[in-house]
């Protein structure tokens, strides 16, 4: 019996019951899988930019209802890896996989990305996890008569569960993938107590803000052979402020350069901004200090990127 049939046997009784589950979602890189999740969870808990691999880390979002949690994972995008460190980040987006209930997989409209889509797709068959596909950026469309083809396109290639046309940055749609993914969700316990909106801890997300700051305010490669560090997170009067020393590190002596700025005008925007943004998401005053430092060659050497939480043991 299909899993859908099953479900529509079930009685009102055992529909009251509570369900649980890890929804993965993959994609392309920048095609707004970080986005969606802050949407779907009304809360910022995972950066985002207009630049491709922002995201480097499976980032965990809880969301609690009266009768479901369901456990969204963002992962860095999947692309063509050069080099060893994205090959990291795209094994992080597959090994995900595995472990998903159901997957959410976001395209955008434009074609650029269908290689790499393909490559998803493949990969989407083999695990058999039911699937939701999301068509993002729908806002940015200017021609709304090109859905259709493009949805009737990805049917033929896939069993979707569903296939929803969205707008992540604006809202639109996010209810009904929200509806698509509680339909696919096994009965299960609550994994977290229901305040948990993530189980990562609060220095990986200050890392994570003064990094998305660099992405935003940097050019090039620089965002890139960025990674941040928080040496201190110290809470003082009760947590009515706390106190954190964070480093960035760069792999050149000229991305050095580059982020501290002329006079340091630039570390300073950068802590500015990234200071605003860590106030919000602690709830509290923070007084922030910003180091740089060289890393010489730190996306190659095993032991930088297990210190930088890149990879596990190295
Ligand atoms: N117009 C429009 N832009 C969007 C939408 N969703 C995301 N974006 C923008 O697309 C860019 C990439 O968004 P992210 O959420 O960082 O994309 P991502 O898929 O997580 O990217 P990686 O982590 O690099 O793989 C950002 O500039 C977003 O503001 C959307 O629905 N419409
Ligand atoms: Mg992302």
């Amino acid at each position: 019996m299909k899993e859908w049939e099953r479900r529509s046997l079930v009685t009102a009784e055992e529909n009251k019951s509570f369900k649980s589950g890890f929804v993965a979602i993959v994609g392309a890189p920048n095609v707004g899988k970080s986005t969606l999740l802050n949407k779907l969870l009304k809360q910022k808990i995972s950066i985002t930019a207009p630049k491709p691999q922002t995201t480097r880390n499976r980032i965990t979002g809880i969301l609690t209802g009266g009768d479901y949690q369901i456990v969204f994972i963002d992962t860095p995008g999947i692309h063509k890896a050069e080099d060893e460190f994205n090959r990291g980040l795209v094994d992080t987006a597959l090994s995900t996989l595995s472990e998903a209930d159901a997957v959410i997989f976001m395209i955008e409209p434009d074609t650029a990305g269908q290689h790499m889509n393909e490559f998803i797709l493949q990969n989407l068959r083999e695990i058999g996890t039911p699937v939701i596909l999301v068509i993002n950026k729908v806002d940015a469309l200017s021609d709304k008569r090109l859905l259709l083809p493009l949805m009737q396109r990805f049917q033929e290639r896939m069993d979707f569960r569903a296939i929803i046309p969205a707008s992540a940055l604006s809202g639109d749609g996010t209810d009904q993938v929200l509806a698509g993914v509680l339909a696919l969700l096994p009965e299960g316990p609550k994994f977290y107590p229901e305040e948990y909106v993530t189980d990562q801890p609060e220095r990986f997300f200050v890392a994570e803000l003064i990094r998305e700051k660099i992405f935003h305010l940097a050019h090039q490669e620089v965002p890139y052979a960025v990674a941040v560090m928080v040496d201190r997170f110290t809470e003082m009067e009760e947590r009515e402020r706390i106190e954190i020393d964070a480093t960035i590190n760069v792999e050149r002596d000229s991305q050095k350069a580059i982020i501290i700025g002329k006079g340091g005008l630039m570390l300073k925007e950068i802590g500015k901004q990234a200071r605003k943004e860590i106030e919000t998401f602690l709830g509290c005053h923070v007084y922030l200090s910003l180091f740089v430092r060289v890393q010489k060659n730190w996306r190659k050497d095993l032991r930088a990127l297990a210190e930088f939480g890149y990879r596990q043991g190295g």
